[in-house]
């Protein structure tokens, strides 16, 4: 079973996935909220089945909703009855991933 985070840790943990992004990840209660806001329906799709791929691997899944272009995300362990090292490393992951996602899209080819 993984550990809980101290207060202390959490608070580090969100400065440091804020730092690159907008104030993306939030504290609410035991659990992180996160939104997304991709250039269209297929962009949010890829990121959701990368995520997938990442969150099945670490057996850590995210609880999450999408609406054309946007996902919402919440992330918790179930397991520990709130937030652990393993949302640490998946929101970490969902960084890197629409980071990479939006450095593709701005390289991706226009028609014409
Ligand atoms: N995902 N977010 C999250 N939290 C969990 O506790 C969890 C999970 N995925 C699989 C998992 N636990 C397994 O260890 C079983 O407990 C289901």
């Amino acid at each position: 079973m993984p550990a809980l985070m101290t207060h202390t840790d959490i608070q580090t943990a969100l400065r440091s996935l804020n730092a690159d992004e907008p104030t993306r990840w939030q504290q609410h209660d035991n659990a992180w909220l996160a939104e997304w806001v991709f250039a269209d329906f297929l962009q949010a799709m890829a990121f959701m089945n990368e995520v997938a791929v990442v969150a099945h691997r670490m057996d850590h899944h995210p609880e999450w909703s999408n609406v054309y272009n946007r996902v919402s995300v919440r992330l918790t362990t179930h397991d520990a009855g709130g937030l652990t090292q393993r949302d640490v490393a998946l929101a970490q992951a969902m960084n890197q991933i629409s980071r990479s996602l939006a450095s593709r899209d701005s390289t991706t080819p226009t028609d014409g």
